[in-house]
C-alpha cells in the first residue's frame, strides 16, 4: 500500500489526501516493524574466487550483495593507481565535481538541487589526502581519460553477470570521513575498491516506508535516515530493521543489486570505480514499484530518455545534455 501511494504521488504531487494516507500507512508499518524489537547488523558475505555461475545463482538472481574478496587485487588499476601516479599523469588538468541533492551532504549542495564546481586536479588530490571535505562522487572521469578503463578487467566485470549491456563506469575519490548518504537506484553494480578503506551499510527495499524517500522521480531515491541512528525521531523504526554491513579493502569488489539501499563512508583516502550494468529481471523483482516510477513517472522517465537517445537525436545542444550516461562499447 505504501509503495502504491508513493507511485501515485509522482502523478499527483500536490495531493494532500495521498500524503495523509501514505503517512497513515507508514505509521502502521513503523508499529509493525517496532513490534519485532531491535534490528541486527549482519555481515555481507565475503567470497574468494567465486565462480560466475555461483555468483549468478546465489547473489545476482536472489538480489543479495556480496564482496568478491580481493578479486581486483592484481588488476592494473589496483597496482598502479595511487594519488601520486594520478597526480603525475593528470595533475595539470581541470576536473568537475558535481554534488546532487540526496547523494551529498546538505552543505555540499547549498540550496540548488545540484551544485558543480571546477577545480585543478592536483589541488583536489591535495585536499583528499589532507582530509578535506570535497568528495568526487559518480564522476564521468573515465570518459575524460578513457585510457584508464584499460586498467580494469572488463572481461571479468562483464563475465560475472554474463552481459555487457549498458555498462557505465563512474569514478569516486574522497578523503577520510567523507560519505555518501542512503540511496538506491535501478542499476545493479560492481564497485571496485582501488585504494583505501570504505565502510558500507545496506538495507533491502522492503523498508521503503521506514526510509520514506521524497517522491522526486529522480534516477535515484534518497533518504536522510542516518546509519548511526541519530535521527530516529524523523525515521522511527530504523533501529528495528536488520541492516547489512561490509568493509572494503583495496582490491575488493562489491556487488550491489538493483534497488538495494546503501550508504558509504570513507575511512581513509579512497579511489574507487562503480561499474553499473543492466539486469532487467532484478530491476523488476527487487521493486516493481520503483521500476514503474522510473519507467513511467521518472524525471526524466526511461521512456523519455529512450525517446531522446534513439529517436529525437537532432537537438542542437545534445552534446551538452546529460540525458543518459555514455555506454562504453569496448
Ligand atoms: O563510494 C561511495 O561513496 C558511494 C558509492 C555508491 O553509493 C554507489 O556507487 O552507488
Amino acid at each position: 500500500m505504501f509503495s502504491a501511494l508513493f507511485f501515485l504521488q509522482h502523478w499527483f504531487p500536490t495531493s494532500t489526501s495521498l500524503q495523509r494516507r501514505k503517512g497513515a500507512v507508514r505509521q502502521r508499518v513503523i508499529a509493525h516493524v517496532r513490534s519485532g524489537g531491535k534490528g541486527r547488523l549482519l555481515n555481507v558475505d565475503r567470497r574468494k574466487d567465486l565462480s560466475a555461475s555461483e555468483f549468478r545463482a546465489r547473489y545476482l538472481r536472489r538480489g543479495l550483495p556480496v564482496i568478491l574478496d580481493g578479486a581486483g587485487r592484481d588488476w592494473t588499476c589496483t597496482r598502479e593507481w595511487s594519488f601520486d601516479n594520478l597526480r603525475r599523469r593528470f595533475g595539470n588538468e581541470t576536473i568537475k565535481l558535481v554534488q546532487r541533492n540526496g547523494l551529498a551532504l546538505d552543505e555540499e549542495v547549498v540550496d540548488a538541487s545540484e551544485f558543480s564546481e571546477e577545480i585543478n586536479f592536483s589541488e583536489f588530490l591535495d585536499q583528499v589526502q589532507g582530509g578535506g571535505a570535497k568528495y568526487m562522487r559518480f564522476s564521468p572521469l573515465l570518459e575524460k581519460w578513457p585510457e584508464l578503463l584499460n586498467d580494469l578487467d572488463q572481461r571479468f566485470l562483464q563475465g560475472m553477470p554474463g552481459n555487457s549491456w549498458g555498462m557505465t563506469y563512474q569514478f569516486f575519490m574522497g578523503g577520510p570521513g567523507t560519505l555518501t548518504p542512503l540511496h538506491n537506484a535501478i542499476t545493479p553494480f560492481f564497485f571496485v575498491n582501488i585504494c583505501g578503506v570504505k565502510r558500507w551499510q545496506f538495507l533491502p527495499n522492503t523498508y521503503l516506508a521506514i526510509l520514506d524517500p521524497p517522491p522526486e522521480g529522480l534516477t535515484y531515491n534518497h533518504s536522510a535516515a542516518d546509519h548511526a541512528l541519530s535521527n530516529l525521531d524523523r525515521y522511527p523504526g530504523f533501529d528495528c530493521i536488520d541492516r547489512m554491513e561490509a568493509v572494503m579493502q583495496p582490491g575488493d569488489i562489491l556487488f550491489n543489486p538493483s534497488w538495494m539501499w546503501h550508504c558509504v563512508q570513507n575511512k581513509s583516502p579512497t579511489i574507487g570505480v562503480r561499474c553499473g550494468f543492466v539486469y532487467p529481471l532484478g530491476m523488476l523483482r527487487e521493486s516493481m514499484t520503483l521500476t514503474s516510477v522510473r519507467a513511467f513517472a521518472g524525471n526524466p522517465s526511461m521512456l523519455k530518455t529512450a525517446w531522446y537517445s534513439f529517436v529525437k537525436t537532432d537537438l542542437p545542444d545534445r552534446g551538452n545534455l546529460l540525458l543518459t550516461p555514455k555506454v562504453f562499447t569496448k
